[in-house]
């Protein structure tokens, strides 16, 4: 091609794109200025509480929705009562406890870390391959190797926890791999901060599902299917049988639907109805999403009832019920 041509094909692709016929079918982009001075944190499930506390001693202070969303969801990583974050988590089928975490701001910078074994807080293993790598993502002995050069150290206690061992050993009796809905088997927290000057950050941290086959990764770590956050729009994330959010791209889903003017929780039911009814396979397995815009409106929406979020700001510490699609007896 002559160099004219190239260039007055460069024009040509030019007027298209300035008045491409598409963007008059799209409803306008909901891009109103996020609020200020309103402090608000969100995350998923009864633990959530706690985790929102942790998140609170910083926002209530001025601090920025990154670094709360990091302290918020390490409150959880660190109660080894827990059987589904943090290495009080339930193992894959081989027995070994592995962690996925990401961390994601306002600006699109994110970090993640999955398939991790013996580090008590992945979320903050996520945050440094954030901080101090070209990269977003590093897994299994890699990721390990560098978090213990890069000052993490592995766990002085017995990992899987002693009770969780105990049931271990049981379930391994029969070996039988099921996914259950509402069942301890799968809580994940993630969680969405906005803080006082207007910008938004999320965590999403898990041991994943229990007795899973080793080497298995589920969405928590995954940048758009278990966290997704636009500064411009706001964020989401999601809990329950990752491989669902995998397939939809699931929390960048919700995000999309929010900027061309869903509310959080229209976009949160916009993504579960997609997914069931493109994915027959998720009958029977819980799906939540919860999401956040930028004016700190909030909303959830699962496949069965069960999910409920935490939400904290200067008014309220309380749980809310999500709405849902399907009743589980
Ligand atoms: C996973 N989504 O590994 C996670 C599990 C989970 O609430 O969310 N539990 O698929």
């Amino acid at each position: 091609m002559s160099r004219r041509r190239f260039i007055k094909n460069l024009g040509l692709a030019g007027a298209g794109l300035a008045i491409n016929p598409l963007k008059s079918k799209t409803q306008p982009p909901n891009l109103t200025p996020p609020v200020k001075n309103n402090p608000l944190v969100i995350s998923t499930w009864i633990h959530g509480m706690e985790a929102n506390s942790g998140a609170w001693e910083i926002l209530s202070n001025g601090g920025n929705a990154l670094d709360a969303v990091q302290k918020g969801v390490a409150v959880t990583e660190n109660d080894l009562n827990n059987r589904s974050v943090g290495l009080g988590g339930r193992p894959d089928r081989d027995g070994h406890v592995t962690l996925d975490a990401c961390i994601m701001d306002h600006d699109s910078r994110c970090g993640a870390v999955a398939f991790l074994e013996e580090i008590i807080h992945p979320i903050d293993v996520a945050r440094a391959i954030m901080d101090k790598t070209p990269h977003v993502m590093l897994v299994g002995k890699g990721a390990q190797q560098w978090a213990l050069e890069n000052g993490f150290t592995k766990a002085s206690f017995q990992v899987p926890v002693p009770p969780v061992q105990k049931d271990y050993e049981e379930w391994r009796i029969k070996s039988e791999y099921k996914t259950g809905v509402n069942v301890e088997n799968h809580d994940t927290i993630g969680m969405l901060a906005l803080d006082a000057n207007g910008r938004m950050a999320g965590a999403c941290t898990t041991s994943g599902m229990a007795y899973k086959i080793r080497g298995r990764v589920g969405d928590s770590p995954i940048i758009g299917a278990g966290l997704f956050i636009d500064g411009d729009v706001g964020g989401a994330t999601a809990t329950g049988v990752g491989e669902a959010m995998i397939r939809t791209a699931g929390s960048s889903a919700v995000v999309e639907s929010m900027r061309r003017g869903a509310s959080p929780e229209e976009a949160c039911y916009d993504i579960v109805q997609r997914i069931l009814k493109k994915h027959p396979g998720v009958d029977g397995m819980q799906v939540g999403f919860l999401a956040m815009n930028m004016q700190g409106e909030t909303g959830g929406y699962s496949v069965y009832n069960g999910f409920n979020y935490a939400l904290r700001n200067k008014g309220q510490n309380e749980m809310i019920d999500a709405k849902y699609m399907r009743t589980w007896e």
